[in-house]
């Protein structure tokens, strides 16, 4: 008998982490994670509570114990390291956690593997935010463009990045990057931007708000499906040697050009009910995102099954549902 592959998931409550774990479920994965003691349990797991089959356990990247304890008691195939504080703004009002947590946490991991599963595969969760103010001249970031980050997470990344590198060519461990651009989905917390335009335009189309305060509306983003990108995360460690992927649609849009769509679709004028307010602004921006996925499309076979319009009318849905199931 085939016995199943398994696989550990830190994260696992989150956007991402959640999409993976029903997907490696679907393939015939067994699938652990860890989760962060919260006060209140239901917001800790609120993204998970409907997929069986997932075995939990606390844990935090902080505490070296647990992630140990975990992956001696597991023993898995694979680790995909997806845990982090991901606000970017937030970083800016809790740098040394972010730090902690996106850097050092890396490092923990990677220790952790190291001495418990070596043999396992490593995926981490590294980040277009690492590129910052670099775009190559042809307008696109890809595996070589420099990496100038401008804010405390996009640091923080660049760190778990490096020493993914470092822990790959110092002691021959199958370490991987997926470099992603930024994904959204029905999933995504709503105070990215994504899913906050989304959640305000259909509160204000059905009358429960007046208006949308937002920050910079002319910052460019490539948006891509979580749902394509956990895909692109599996796809990454099936293959024979390590490496480095950028995970992106290609497509880049202004958060001013997101609003248009998203209030359109809801037959509103998004200049009728959208301002901007200084406590959304960024002490240091990054001004455009657009990734060339080229590598992981053509060695790899990746390909996008959700369009961005396709993304946003399932979130747009979404919200309808939950908002008018309220209504009644
Ligand atoms: O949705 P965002 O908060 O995502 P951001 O900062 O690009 O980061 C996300 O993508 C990264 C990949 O590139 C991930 F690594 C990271 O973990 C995260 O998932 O903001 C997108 C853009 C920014 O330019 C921001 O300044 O939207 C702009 N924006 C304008 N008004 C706003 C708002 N962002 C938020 N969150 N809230 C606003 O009111």
């Amino acid at each position: 008998m085939v016995k199943n592959k398994k696989a550990f998931i830190t994260g696992i409550a989150g956007q991402d982490g959640s999409y993976l774990a029903e997907y490696l479920l679907s393939l015939g994965y067994e699938v652990a994670g860890i989760v962060r003691r919260n006060s209140t349990v239901e917001h800790q797991r609120n993204r998970i509570d409907e997929i069986e089959g997932i075995e939990l356990s606390y844990g935090d990247l902080l505490d070296q114990s647990s992630i140990e304890n975990a992956l001696l008691s597991f023993q898995p195939d694979e680790i995909y390291n997806l845990a982090a504080q991901s606000h970017v703004r937030i970083s800016y009002d809790i740098p040394q956690f972010t730090t902690q947590t996106n850097a050092l946490g890396v490092l923990n991991m990677l220790e952790a593997y190291r001495r418990v599963c070596p043999k396992a595969k490593f995926y981490q969760a590294s980040s277009s935010e690492m590129f910052g103010s670099s775009v190559d001249e042809d307008g696109y970031q890809r595996e070589t463009t420099p990496m100038t980050p401008v804010s405390p997470y996009g640091c923080t990344k660049v760190f778990g990045y490096n020493i993914v590198r470092n822990y790959r060519n110092a002691y021959k461990l199958h370490t991987n990057n997926g470099i992603l651009f930024n994904h959204e989905s029905p999933r995504r917390g709503s105070n990215f931007v994504t899913n906050k335009v989304v959640k305000s335009a259909v509160m204000i189309s059905l009358g429960l708000q007046d208006k949308l305060e937002l920050g910079n509306m002319d910052a460019y983003r490539d948006w891509g499906h979580s749902y394509d990108y956990v895909r692109a995360m599996h796809l990454i460690l099936q293959q024979d040697k390590p490496g480095d992927y950028v995970v992106a649609t290609g497509e880049t849009r202004s958060v001013r050009d997101m609003c248009e769509y998203v209030f359109s679709k809801l037959k509103l004028d998004y200049r009728d009910y959208v301002t901007q307010n200084p406590k959304f602004i960024r002490p240091e921006e990054l001004p455009y995102l657009k990734g060339d996925s080229s590598k992981i499309r053509k060695e790899l076979g990746w390909e996008l099954t959700y369009t961005f319009e396709g993304m946003m009318d399932e979130m747009i849905e979404h919200w309808l549902e939950i908002f008018k199931k309220e209504k009644v």
